[in-house]
């Protein structure tokens, strides 16, 4: 997957007349794009009619929402256009670059597995080698369907019980291809559990009453892309005029194109020329809809430490708020316990809006057809941290933000369990 450029070998050689190890990463990871004019600014007091120009404008990549603050990754030449529109900007990060070089430094360094962020072809190993281990409770599928690039996309199956009608639990991660933790910590969890069947009676008690199924990588061309050229890519691979890629959290069929996603295919919120426009969509949504009954699903994301309920393209509360928002509550509590990161529990739309995303869809009629009687509950988890990194999160935080997951996601399996939401 990786190309290797002449600079690149050169580097080798070096490496392998130094007999050095981080030459090794060093020369092996690619990045093409260069961020050296561009910042990251925080704005203050952002009206609705200021955000919907920012939002819908190509070249300004929203990071961060709280309140009426955003913070906002722009060139030199955009600080310009929003000072312009009377929008109050500081300067949160005065260099990119340096803050993807910091980044880079960190990944130079050879780690244990989940000490490092790992590429596409070697978390596919990982995977194929822990299915071949746990052959009692994982089902490996190698390819739900391909990606607009060619690329596999696996779906790991675990559970303990062999009844043919089991409750399933739903997860897909690493949808925007930038959030690197989202895939770390999807790793991180199928790890917990598989370990810990037959060890820790609660594990063990899951696993023989429900089914967990993992899409490790939504957006695999989009992931492969942030190694090979550009970290900061968030949409999957689509080649178009005059920018490439749609925003894959915009493309579901659910609301499609109502609100919070754009038509402009330079946008980070590209939705694509229809509902389920992309083979990446399409293969997600299809395996969903063929997989019942499925009680809850999570699509996971990164940054800014959130529990996201239905809805994003509507203020109305969903039929089951009280039960949803009890769900995403109880999380928050569970995530907390353990290293005391408070995560916001609260409605999609109460971030901002947003249409034909995953999570609405998980609980629409159209993802819930052949699930029985049944409807599931669907959450967008916005994983670490809240602005210091980013996107740009350090490795040695993949077992921390993994360990807070793990009573959520038991918590989350349990009480669906306990109390599914009916249709
Ligand atoms: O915009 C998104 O797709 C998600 N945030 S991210 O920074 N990971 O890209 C959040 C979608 C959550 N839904 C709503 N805000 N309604
Ligand atoms: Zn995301």
């Amino acid at each position: 997957m990786m190309r290797t450029t002449l600079v690149e070998t050169l580097v080798l050689f070096l490496c392998f007349f130094l007999g050095a190890l981080v030459c090794i990463t060093s020369a092996t990871y690619g990045r093409k794009q260069n961020y050296g004019d561009q910042v990251v600014v925080r704005c203050s007091n952002v009206s609705r009619v200021q955000y919907q120009a920012i939002s819908t404008q190509p070249g300004m990549d929203i990071w961060y929402i709280s309140n009426n603050n955003i913070d906002v990754r722009v060139s030199w030449e955009n600080v310009m256009w929003l000072r312009q529109l009377g929008i109050h900007c500081t300067i949160l990060h005065d260099s990119v670059e340096q803050l993807v070089k910091q980044f880079e430094k960190d990944l130079m360094v050879k780690q244990e597995w989940f000490e490092e962020y790992h590429e596409y072809d070697d978390i596919i190993k990982w995977y194929e080698e822990l299915a071949n281990r746990y052959t009692d409770i994982v089902t490996y599928y190698p390819s739900i369907g391909k990606s607009y690039e060619g690329r596999d996309m696996p779906a790991v199956h675990i559970t303990g019980s062999t009844a043919p009608n089991i409750f399933k639990i739903y997860f897909q991660c690493q949808i925007h291809a930038r959030e690197w933790i989202s895939g770390a910590v999807c790793g991180y969890i199928v790890n917990y559990l598989l370990e810990n069947y037959g060890n820790n009676d609660d594990v063990t008690k899951l696993l023989d009453s429900v089914e967990f199924i993992f899409i490790p990588f939504v957006n695999p061309d989009g992931y492969a892309y942030t190694w090979s050229n550009d970290r900061l890519w968030r949409k999957n691979r689509r080649s178009g005029s005059p920018c490439d890629g749609v925003d894959l959290n915009r493309n579901y069929d659910e609301h499609w194109s109502e609100g919070g996603s754009s038509s402009n295919p330079c946008s980070e919120t590209y939705h694509g020329t229809g509902p389920e426009s992309e083979p990446e969509t399409q293969n997600t949504a299809n395996y969903f809809r063929s997989n019942d009954v499925i009680l809850g699903a999570i699509d996971w994301h990164s940054y800014s430490q959130l529990i996201l309920r239905p809805y994003g393209w509507t203020s109305e509360d969903a039929p089951d708020e009280a039960q949803l928002k009890a769900i995403g509550d109880g999380m928050s509590d569970r995530i907390f316990a353990v290293h005391g990161k408070y995560y916001t529990s609260q409605k999609g739309i109460g971030l901002y809006p947003t249409s034909g995303t995953a999570r609405d869809w998980f609980y629409s009629d159209n993802a819930n057809v052949n699930n029985g009687d049944y409807r599931s509950a669907g959450y967008t988890l916005e994983l670490r941290d809240t602005g210091q990194y980013g996107f740009l999160l350090p490795p040695d935080q993949i077992i921390p933000n993994g360990e807070e997951m793990v009573p959520a996601v038991m918590y989350f399996a349990n009480t669906l369990l306990e109390d599914p939401i009916k249709k």
